[in-house]
């Protein structure tokens, strides 16, 4: 299927996406794909208008009735999932695999956000004073502005949206600039869901094709109750102060460097296939891809080896071609990054196999590397830099705490995993002095989390928590009620206060 049979197959016309000024580039080839026109500052103002409009209409439709809808959006996804996926392919560059399996999270979101929207329950409290009742309401809580990064161009926007919609809100989506096309086509499926629901609201999903002054606008608007954005530590730094200015509520989802630890014990042949998914998956360009390896030194040559061959075998291609594992960086500003880290590295002493572009030829205008395996003597600067590409940087270890003190020892704290055999390793890297991170996983890798558990990370990270446990709380305002079902009137802390 060619991409404008795939943009008709979901629901757009070709035609509309043509004579703007943001041009689509595949990063497959580098063909352009589309040339979007851009929404200005005013019209984003007018659409967060639009949007708190179907807030105020949409609180007041019970939760389940809520859920519905999202049921529905889940039912447009299943029937849809091989096409976005697909375009998520032709958009971001992810192998085929990866793009359903994008698509898959977020059906699972939608079914996740089914359940929830009958579940939408506070706590009672037990009250000090007689005849009183206490408790935890929660209501819907407003706009939520949503802004997501190129590598998960649909799936962070439904762990938001599935979560938001069923707990009363509406939603404003800014997408990166790079994937705008398979957010209209969210959108678009969002509006056959919306069609077959009935009786929403109008102006439920805006989707903001711009760019910094369109963020701006939507950052800055304090209509906007919770803005939710994934993308880069740089990018967070900006967004979290502007909001707070205002009072506004953030949920950051900033940048990962994301170690491995392997342990003696470890079965070396999980751990050396768990590390080549989470390293170079994606092309190494998840927030949660495996960045760092710390592995003893009794066990690193042969860990490397597993590692070597396994590298070498891992096919660099077209992400549409059955059989490639790694598709091309998105474009060219992150092979220049992915370069001048490999350089730093060098001159930091690392040993780097791998990291050339692979495919100019075929591809002049596409961006292909080899993934590269970097030997370093230490933790240096660079490997506590977060460079979005298939960079593995190892680094081996001596005694346990060394090992522990390094995987925490960078400013990130998203995702991280120990392959070891050893229940007391295992309990000391998931306990309250063990890994630092959002994510501490044993013996799976760092990517690749399910949507039932919270997702998100500390210190740079940003702190934020999406998809499932109880992250639905961020989506909602909290309300405690007490309720006095007496004839008396008693202070709390016993305080007399007048003539009694
Ligand atoms: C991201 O890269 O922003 O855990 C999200 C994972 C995916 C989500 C990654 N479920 O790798």
């Amino acid at each position: 299927m060619n991409t404008n049979d795939l943009l008709t197959t979901l629901g757009l016309n070709p035609e509309l996406l043509s004579g703007g000024d943001l041009p689509v580039h595949s990063p497959i080839d580098g063909a352009l794909v589309a040339s979007l026109h851009q929404h200005t500052p005013d019209q984003a103002r007018a659409m967060i208008g639009s949007a708190h409009e179907a807030f105020l209409a949409w609180r007041n439709v019970p939760a389940p009735r809520r859920g519905e809808l999202v049921r529905l959006l889940g039912e447009e996804l299943r029937e849809h999932k091989q096409a976005l996926g697909r375009l998520v392919s032709v958009e971001a560059g992810k192998i085929t695999a990866e793009g359903e399996g994008e698509v898959q999270e977020m059906i699972d979101i939608c079914d996740f956000a089914v359940g929830l929207s009958r579940q939408l329950y506070g706590l009672t409290i037990a009250s000090e004073r007689p005849g009183h009742r206490m408790m935890e309401t929660w209501h819907p809580l407003g706009v939520v502005g949503v802004i997501s990064a190129f590598n998960f161009p649909v799936a962070v926007w439904s762990w938001n949206a599935a979560l938001a919609l069923v707990c009363g809100d509406s939603v404003v989506w800014k997408p990166s600039e790079k994937t705008p096309l398979t957010a209209l086509a969210c959108q678009a499926l969002f509006e056959r869901a919306l069609a077959r629901f009935g009786d929403a609201p109008d102006g439920l999903l805006h989707v903001l094709i711009g760019g910094r002054d369109t963020g701006e606008a939507l950052v800055n608007d304090e209509r906007v109750a919770l803005v939710s954005a994934t993308g880069s530590t740089r990018m967070g730094r900006e967004v979290g102060p502007r909001v707070a200015q205002r009072f506004g509520r953030c949920l950051l989802e900033l940048g990962g460097n994301n170690a491995i630890i392997v342990a003696p014990s470890a079965d070396l042949d999980m751990a050396a296939r768990g590390i080549l998914f989470g390293a170079v998956g994606t092309a190494g360009q998840r927030c949660t891809s495996t960045r760092r390896i710390i592995v003893h030194r009794s066990v690193a040559e042969a860990l490397l080896d597993k590692l070597r061959q396994a590298y070498a075998s891992a096919r660099v291609g077209n992400p549409l071609d059955a059989g490639t594992l790694v598709g091309p960086l998105v474009d060219r500003a992150a092979y220049d990054a992915m370069q001048s880290a490999l350089a730093q590295a060098r001159a930091q002493g690392g040993t780097v196999t791998g990291g050339e572009r692979q495919l100019a030829e075929q591809y002049p205008d596409a961006w292909y590397v080899s993934p590269a395996l970097v030997e370093m003597p230490a933790q240096t600067e660079i490997v506590c830099h977060e460079t979005f590409a298939p960079i593995l940087y190892v680094m081996r270890y001596e005694d346990f705490d060394e090992a522990l003190r390094m995987q925490n020892a960078v400013p990130q704290g998203l995702s991280s995993a120990i392959f070891t055999t050893d229940l007391r390793e295992a309990e000391r890297f998931t306990s309250a002095a063990g890994s630092d991170c959002g994510i501490a996983n044993v013996n799976i890798g760092t990517s690749g989390a399910e949507i039932g558990g919270a997702f998100g990370g500390e210190k740079e990270t940003g702190g934020g928590r999406e998809s499932g446990s109880d992250s639905w709380k961020a989506y909602m305002r909290r309300a405690t009620n007490t309720i006095n079902y007496s004839r008396e009137l008693p202070l709390a802390q016993g305080i007399k206060f007048g003539d009694d």
